[in-house]
């Protein structure tokens, strides 16, 4: 859900990183941290829980200016990946305008990325939206791995929706900006 200030020609816009535990959503976040001009990103928040009750996330908000009159922030968050915080997860994704889901090209996290998917999949329709009208982008992180799935084999296990898709190695900052760029676009795109 957008949030548009008409009064102060404000844009909030909400992205979400999604994942399986250790995937790369938190190394994501970090690079565009250390890319950007502190005058236009805030500090990044790392909140870390003791247990499923605590929410904790990654935080970091960026200003991209003018867009169409209005001052455009996206504030991006990170899930958090272990199973067992799906209760943390969900509330994470309340109001999100757009997702990347980081999945980890290491060949042995091939469950693991399908079942976060199919758990991304499932909490977004518990807040009733459909996943085929939510801008979703899929990244396919850690290329630089020496036993990794091919191209091919991540799309046939996770991109049946037809998302847009960009490999990555998050930690050099390989895909981070055109992932980012990818899903902040469709979201401008859809609120035309
Ligand atoms: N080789 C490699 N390691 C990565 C890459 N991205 C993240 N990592 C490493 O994977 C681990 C988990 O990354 P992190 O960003 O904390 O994952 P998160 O649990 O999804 O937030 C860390 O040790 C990172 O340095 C990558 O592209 N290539
Ligand atoms: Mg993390």
């Amino acid at each position: 859900m957008v949030l548009v200030n008409y009064a102060d020609r404000k844009l909030t816009c909400k992205i979400v990183y999604y994942g399986s535990g250790e995937s790369g959503k938190t190394s994501n976040l970090t690079y565009i941290h250390n890319t950007l001009d502190s005058a236009i990103r805030s500090d990044m928040t790392c909140l870390e829980g003791l247990n499923e009750r605590t929410l904790f996330f990654d935080f970091l908000s960026v200003n991209l200016g003018d867009v169409k009159g209005f001052n455009t922030t996206f504030s991006l968050y990170t899930t958090p990946g272990q199973m067992e915080y799906n209760a943390a997860r969900k509330i994470i994704l309340n109001g999100v305008d757009g997702i990347i889901f980081v999945a980890d090209s290491a060949r042995e996290k091939k469950d693991d990325n399908i079942s976060s998917f199919n758990n991304m999949l499932q909490n977004i329709r518990e807040y009733n939206l459909l996943p085929e009208n939510l801008p979703i982008i899929l990244q396919y992180n850690k290329r630089d791995l020496p036993d990794i799935l091919s191209f091919e084999e991540m799309e046939n296990d996770l991109n049946t929706f037809g998302f847009p898709s960009y490999e990555a190695v998050a930690i050099q900052g390989r895909g981070v900006f055109a992932s980012l760029k990818a899903v902040s676009n469709s979201i401008l795109e859809s609120l035309q």
